[in-house]
Order: C-alpha cells, then sequence, then structure tokens
C-alpha cells in the first residue's frame, strides 16, 4: 500500500516516462505555491485529455489531471479563494484518474467545510423553494404528452414490502420488472431532497456534468458542466424543452458524499450474490427524456423526488425495436417514441410492452437487457442503482 507521497512520487515517474518533463518541471513549482506553474500543469494535462477519443487517453495522464487539480486547489484555498478550490477540485473528481481519489476526497471534505462555514455565516441568500410544489398533475393532460399507446398495453405490477425470497423468485429469477413500493420512506432522501435549500447548503458550490437538450440522440444535445446552485435554479425556471437540463447518469453520490448518506442500498441488490456496479443520479425538470434503449446490469431504480413514465420491451422484442447499428449507440432504439413513424418502423407498430406512472417513494427492478424509455412528469430525482449477480442462478422462464 503506497502513502499519499509515494502515489505522487509514483505518478511523477510515470509521467515522465510518458514524455512529460514539463509537466512534471511545473509541478514541482507549484508544490512550491506558484500558482502560474499550478494552472500551467493543469493546461498540459488538459490538452492530454482532449487530444483523442475519451477510452484512448492514457489512464496516467488522468492522474496528471488529478494532481494539477490538488496543486491549484491547494494554492487556491490558501489565498482564500474557496469557490475555485471547490470547482477545481470537482473537475479532478469528474475528469481525473483514480490514483489520488482518496486525496482529491480529503481535500475536497476540508475545503467544502470551511467553505460551507462561510456561506452559513450569511454569504448566500438562497430563496428556498419546494421541488414537489412546483408541479401540477393531471392523468388527461399527461396522456397528451405520451407515447401513443401508453397505459393501454400492460401495466407493471406492484407489490409493496415484497420481501427478498419473493423478489428473487418472482422477478429477478424470471427476468421480470416489477414495482416495490412502501419500502424507501424512511431514508433521509425522502424529505431532505425535495428543498432547495438543503441541496443548496449541501452542493450549491460543486461543479456537476450536465446533459442540455432534447436528448442524447438528437442532433442539439450537449453537455455543460455547471453548479449544482445553477442547475437548481435552471431547474426551478423550466426553459423550453429544448434546453431542458438534466443531470443524467452521473455517480454523484460518489462525489457529493452528504447526499449519499441520504439513500441506502436496498436489499434487492443483494440478489444473486449482487456486486453493486454503479449508483447514478438521474435529476431534472418536468420533460426530461431518457430515449429507448437497455443496459447489460439489473437496475433498482428508486424514484426518490416527483413521478416518472417508464415503458418497458423485453430483451426478446429487439429485433423488432430496430437498434442502432453505429457501435457506439447499438443497446439505443432508432425509434422515437416520441415521434413514433409506423411507415419506417412498421415492426414496432403492435409490439406488447409494460407500462407505469412511477410515483415518488417506488422501487423499480429492470432486469438486464430489457428495453427502456423514460419521462419525467413533474421535476423529479432518481437513483439506479446497477449490480451485476455473481452467483451461478439460471434464470426460470
Ligand atoms: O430516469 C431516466 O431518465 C433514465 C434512467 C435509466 O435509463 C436507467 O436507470 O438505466
Amino acid at each position: 500500500m503506497f502513502n499519499d507521497v509515494e502515489r505522487r512520487r509514483l505518478l511523477l515517474r510515470r509521467i515522465m516516462e510518458e514524455g512529460g518533463l514539463a509537466f512534471v518541471n511545473s509541478t514541482k513549482l507549484a508544490e512550491a505555491g506558484n500558482l502560474r506553474e499550478a494552472e500551467a500543469a493543469l493546461d498540459m494535462a488538459w490538452e492530454q485529455l482532449h487530444s483523442g477519443p475519451w477510452d484512448e487517453v492514457v489512464s496516467t495522464w488522468r492522474d496528471a489531471y488529478a494532481l494539477a487539480c490538488l496543486l491549484v486547489a491547494e494554492i487556491r484555498s490558501c489565498a482564500g479563494e474557496l469557490q475555485e478550490a471547490l470547482r477545481v477540485l470537482d473537475m479532478g473528481l469528474i475528469m481525473g484518474g483514480s490514483l489520488l481519489r482518496r486525496e482529491l476526497d480529503v481535500s475536497m471534505e476540508n475545503i467544502a467545510a470551511m467553505s460551507t462555514t462561510t456561506v452559513v455565516d450569511g454569504f448566500r441568500n438562497t430563496n428556498g423553494w419546494s421541488l414537489e410544489s412546483l408541479d401540477t398533475w393531471n392523468l388527461a393532460e399527461v396522456l397528451q404528452v405520451l407515447p401513443k399507446r401508453s397505459l393501454a398495453c400492460m401495466a407493471v405490477e406492484k407489490r409493496p414490502c415484497l420481501s427478498l425470497e419473493s423478489f428473487t423468485c418472482d422477478y429477478f429469477l424470471r427476468s421480470y420488472p416489477v414495482i416495490i413500493s412502501d419500502c424507501i420512506d424512511h431514508w433521509p432522501a425522502r424529505k431532505k431532497w425535495k428543498k432547495s435549500d438543503y441541496l443548496e447548503k449541501i452542493a450549491g458550490d460543486r461543479t456537476v456534468p450536465v446533459e442540455v437538450g432534447k436528448n442524447y440522440l438528437s442532433s442539439d444535445w450537449k453537455q455543460e458542466l455547471i453548479t449544482f446552485s445553477q442547475f437548481l435554479e435552471r431547474t426551478k425556471s423550466n426553459i423550453s424543452p429544448s434546453n431542458v437540463t438534466y443531470l443524467a447518469q452521473h455517480p454523484l453520490f460518489d462525489q457529493i458524499k452528504e447526499l449519499r448518506n441520504d439513500i441506502m442500498i436496498p436489499d434487492y441488490c443483494y440478489a444473486g450474490g449482487g456486486e453493486i456496479q454503479s449508483l447514478n443520479a438521474w435529476f431534472g425538470p418536468t420533460g426530461t427524456v431518457t430515449p429507448l434503449h437497455h443496459d447489460p446490469h439489473h437496475n433498482i431504480f428508486a424514484q426518490v423526488v416527483g413521478r416518472k413514465y417508464v415503458r418497458l420491451y423485453p430483451e426478446s422484442a429487439s429485433q423488432d425495436l430496430y437498434p442502432h447499428t453505429e457501435f457506439m449507440l447499438r443497446n439505443s432504439s432508432q425509434i422515437d417514441l416520441d415521434n413514433f413513424d409506423a411507415k419506417e418502423f412498421p415492426r414496432t407498430a403492435n409490439l406488447e410492452f409494460f407500462d407505469c406512472i412511477l410515483e415518488e417513494g417506488e422501487l423499480l427492478y429492470i432486469p438486464p437487457k430489457w428495453w427502456h424509455y423514460v419521462r419525467s412528469l413533474s421535476t423529479s430525482f432518481s437513483v439506479s442503482f446497477w449490480w451485476r449477480a455473481t452467483s451461478d442462478l439460471t434464470p426460470v422462464k
């Protein structure tokens, strides 16, 4: 096991081997408090991160980026520039490699504590609002915006307080979706996440990646990095559908530990000797859409605040759902359920599906490879728990 100093030393050696002499020289001067050199190291690492496709970036340069973020943050926080220090540490957490993760977490914790004290002492006026009070609910109106045939096919079964044994036998092993109600009422998140004041206080100054545009398959779609505070403001004002801002599929709880303390891993995620793969946040205003796609993992999808419409097609329907042929998009369907064209996609027109309106406080089990389309019907904050079964359980057909 290496300590922090040894890890940094090891990293600098690797960077030298990658030809990063200039980076190493800058970090030495940055360690002595030279901000210009720290920023220069940050720029060099950033350039390397953007030198080609993300999955081809050498992992050493991601770790180098994290190191440069730490150095800039150290100098900025010593100068009392706490917000800038937080921003750069978040960049390290989001874009950096894992080698210096512990250092990033510790540094973030220290600076966040200093910054919260400053804020509570009176610099921020939050004008708190309640996430639930923004939305009204009318089924007839909702049906107007949902894809055709919604709520007219098969409803996903709903089981209150389902036992782990029944879940495993009746749904998990059968690869069958189910809604489980009445089992997350004790999560602190159920109350706390409705209050913008709380979210603002815990995370307002933190930087998060968001998606802007209709959905990830549309041409106008882009990603941005903004503060959580800016994100809350956009959610509150809920700008036009083409500019809808969605904090989607982001491991927010690895980044902001206080939010992680507000939720618990449901026992269902241990079915099949489960090994958790990732916890992701899905937070946005009314009208976010995740187009029809499938994932390789088991998913317990927790609807913590607000409600969502979810449509599900089994894996056996795959060929009739016209998966994209492009490698990166092969788990997404070419079908836009919001503008369905039966002439172009005749095999889908009469396909049977399951659907539901997932209410606040409910969990939805989505088996691996099941196609799903999701639309938020209110301001909504959900958490997906993806896991992989490790034991050799044979699915029952
Ligand atoms: O809530 C959403 O928008 C999509 C959720 C999803 O696709 C997932 O959890 O796999």
